[in-house]
């Protein structure tokens, strides 16, 4: 994105220099400067919520920004998802260390047709952090995967990923499915992904509709003491 500056040290710059720079080593592919740049942050005291929102989340949207317009293209974007996944490989011990109880089972996947996958491990990784057991199905799952682990793994939630306009569709092929099987209101069924809305997940019968992981915690925490009638 930058001229990159080879005599650059990264913990030689303050946290206001440091995030921006990680934006732009992201943008760039290059796993082992944000790898350095996570744990400098660590060092520094950042919680690994704050390092993975401010300096991770961030500086994918500008590569989505960049992708979108059509001055970055695929081969890319997969260097700077690599170097996110880098990133959160460092953070996610971080976030799941947790002696909570454990407050429910998630069966997690991306739908048929769909690979993209930083969103959705995202997510396994804050709810793992709350004290929920993930079954996590990775990418492009038909629903016979979604059907065969729920009932596999007795799950409470059925969580589903969509990054692309042409694959949301697919997860009301999911929870129809569900209903055909009489199997629907067994789960609690939360959507999530770039492209969706509140009104999207209404409109296919999902339970919820979630923005961001730390939504998707908290709606999985309401929705299950509901389920239980506890207050949540
Ligand atoms: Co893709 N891609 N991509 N891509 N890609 C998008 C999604 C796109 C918006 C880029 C753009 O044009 N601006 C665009 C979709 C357009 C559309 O449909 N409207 C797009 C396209 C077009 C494509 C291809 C078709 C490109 C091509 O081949 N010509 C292709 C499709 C491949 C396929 O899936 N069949 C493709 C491929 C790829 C890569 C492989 C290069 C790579 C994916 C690598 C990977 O995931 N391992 C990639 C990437 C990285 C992106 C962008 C740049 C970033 C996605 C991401 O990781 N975001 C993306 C642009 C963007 O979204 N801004 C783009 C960071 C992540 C933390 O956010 O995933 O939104 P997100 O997850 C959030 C929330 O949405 C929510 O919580 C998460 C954390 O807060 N959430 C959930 C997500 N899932 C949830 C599930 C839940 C709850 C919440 O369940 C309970």
């Amino acid at each position: 994105m930058v001229e990159e500056d080879d005599d650059l040290i990264l913990s030689e710059l303050p946290d206001e220099e440091l995030v921006p720079q990680m934006h732009d080593d992201l943008y760039d592919g290059l796993a082992d400067e944000i790898t350095e740049g996570v744990n400098i942050l660590l060092e520094r005291g950042w919680t690994p919520y704050d390092i993975l929102t401010k300096a991770l989340v961030e500086g994918m949207r500008i590569v989505g920004i960049d992708f979108r317009d059509g001055i970055l293209f695929v081969p890319e974007v997969l260097l700077a998802a690599n170097a996110m996944k880098a990133g959160m490989s460092i953070l996610k011990p971080l976030l799941i260390e947790t002696g909570a109880p454990r407050l429910g089972k998630m069966v997690i996947g991306t739908v048929k047709g769909d690979i993209h996958d930083i969103g959705k491990n995202l997510v396994s990784m804050m709810m793992e952090g709350a004290g929920f057991e993930i079954v996590d199905l990775g990418i492009n799952n038909p629903v016979e995967n979604y059907l065969e682990a729920l009932e596999r793994e007795r799950a409470d939630i059925l969580g589903m990923s969509a990054l692309l306009t042409t694959t949301m569709p697919y997860m009301k092929v999911v929870i129809d499915t569900m209903k055909e099987k009489g199997v629907r209101d067994d789960y609690i069924i939360m959507v999530g992904g770039a492209p969706l809305n509140e009104e999207f997940g209404r409109a296919i019968g999902a339970d919820a509709y979630c923005r961001d992981a730390a939504v998707a915690v908290e709606m999985a925490k309401t929705l299950m003491a509901r389920r239980h009638n506890l207050p949540a």
